[in-house]
């Protein structure tokens, strides 16, 4: 996967290069260009905003310096998939047939533009998921109060714009936001986890919270290891952290399980969610409706 940032602090991204990503970028699994802003400007003071039409608090990002490192990035990503040999080749798993059906052929597909915004949908690990599977992706750091709509609507005839926020809070741009989605896709990248059977255990991967984990010793401070780990019984042992990603879920996040599909629970687990206050009706799982 190529990933293209445009930022106005690329030291911001830095922290990218290192740890597993860092590893996935020298294996040639990752290539991440990141982009100065203001690198696309002309002026003295390479200028990057002005002030807001109609009045109000805070500085517009201005629409020019976009288009220039915009159509930098369209171009940069399209001689890097006709490179023989590149990523925009070989090194991207084939597409399902299922995302082939519904997306076309790749050549065919507009490149994803990410535009980090507490003004977009929440991000999610099925968005990373997918996110995943595209062999290119661009993202776009606003800063101050935005940047100029006309921005969006000229980046929709070329990109297939999402703006998404990483959640429902305030931070000063995009940077952050994108560290965190980069490393979110980055590590479901084939062959960026040495295991990738830790991706399957992990909280998200299957609509639950991860189970809670214990290592030696057995004994510590007083706190013990619940015995079922230590029984060596494989089937005990996997029943039983379902049940407590099930409690952990109710307990913690208890709007994931509200219309969650109730297929992939047995007998045991149903007779769980009961006692957690949930039914399973027509196939999903419900809140029941607190008796009088
Ligand atoms: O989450 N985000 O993508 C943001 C971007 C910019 C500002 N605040 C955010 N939450």
């Amino acid at each position: 996967m190529r990933i293209d940032v445009v930022s106005i602090f690329p030291e911001y991204l830095a922290p990218l290069r290192l740890s597993l990503l860092g590893r996935a970028q020298e294996d040639g699994l990752l290539e991440l260009a990141v982009h100065d802003l203001r690198d696309f400007t002309f002026d003295r003071h390479r200028t990057v905003d002005d002030t807001p039409y109609g009045g109000g608090a805070g500085m517009v990002m201005k629409a020019e310096p976009w288009a220039l490192a915009l159509e930098h990035v369209l171009a940069s990503q399209a001689a890097t998939a006709e490179q023989p040999g590149s990523m925009g080749e070989a090194g991207q798993a084939a597409p399902t047939e299922e995302a082939a059906h519904d997306a076309g052929p790749a050549s065919a597909r507009r490149p994803v533009l990410i535009v980090p915004s507490p003004a977009g949908a929440v991000f999610t690990q099925a968005m990373a998921y997918e996110l995943s599977e595209e062999p290119t992706l661009a993202f776009a750091c606003g800063r101050y109060e935005g940047i100029d709509e006309r921005v969006l609507d000229w980046a929709a005839q070329r990109f297939d714009v999402r703006p998404v926020s990483l959640g429902d809070y305030v931070l000063n741009g995009g940077e952050v936001a994108v560290m965190a989605m980069v490393e979110a896709v980055g590590r479901l990248l084939p062959g960026v986890v040495g295991n990738p059977e830790s991706l399957v255990e992990e909280s998200h991967a299957d609509g639950l919270l991860e189970y809670p984990v214990y290592t030696k010793p057995s004994l510590w401070r007083g706190h013990g290891v619940p015995e079922v780990l230590l029984s060596g019984n494989h089937g005990k042992v996997a029943s039983w952290r379902l049940e407590q990603q099930l409690r952990r879920t109710a307990a913690r996040r208890p709007e994931l399980l509200d219309g969650a599909d109730a297929a992939p629970y047995g007998k045991a687990e149903r007779a769980v969610l009961r006692e957690l206050g949930y039914e399973v009706a027509d196939g999903r799982i419900r809140r029941a409706a607190p008796r009088a």
